[in-house]
């Protein structure tokens, strides 16, 4: 895969309470972006803990791994986040998400998977997974409330090329100043 990412911290703080984890094994791939409550160290405290959690629990399906979180963060402020799990053995991609992290699949047919409403670690409600054929060249992207949604991606068409490139941009673009911003591209170069 070819990776593009940008996670910084809102204006005048240090620490971002957003964080992100891509972990590949096995003929599989994980890609998760986590936003703790607010910003500053509490939230930075919530989203480290449960980047912990999906680290450790990475094989469970992404319901599982989102339900199992909210239990362990219990303490914290809690989180938004997005799991999309890439099997290569099946084909499939499965995805889950609560919270303002939108998750967005390039395919043939482009997929914008619902996030629940709620907190992870807070007020949990319902978790619900969605399942898509994975096809070559697909592209993942995935960002915190801290991007607004609204950009348009052919104004990057050297998206699959240079992700790094395009998640720069996009955030420098559409990024909130008062809020941690995170952007992930993840593009199948099979
Ligand atoms: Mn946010």
């Amino acid at each position: 895969m070819r990776i593009g990412v940008v996670c910084r911290p809102a204006k005048n703080w240090e620490v971002s309470g957003d964080t992100y984890l891509l972990l590949d094994w096995d003929n599989q791939t994980l890609v998760a972006v986590i936003d703790g409550l607010g910003h500053g160290i509490d939230a930075y405290t919530a989203s480290k803990k449960a980047r912990e959690y999906v680290k450790d629990h990475v094989s469970e399906n992404v319901e599982e791994i989102i339900r199992g979180c909210d239990r362990h963060i219990r303490k914290t402020r809690g989180v938004s986040m997005s799991l999309v799990r890439i099997d290569r053995k099946t084909n499939q991609f499965s995805c889950s998400g609560v919270g303002n992290v939108e998750t967005r699949i390039l395919n043939k047919r482009p997929r914008h998977p619902l996030s629940m409403a709620g907190i992870v670690g807070c007020n949990l409600k319902k978790v619900r997974k969605f399942e898509y054929a994975f096809e070559p060249a697909s592209v993942v992207l995935m960002y915190s409330d801290g991007v607004s949604s609204r950009f348009d991606l052919s104004k990057y068409p050297y998206l699959r090329r240079d992700p790094q490139r395009a998640a720069e941009r996009i955030v420098e673009e559409w990024g909130k100043d008062r809020d941690d911003a995170t952007i992930l591209i993840a593009v199948e170069t099979r």
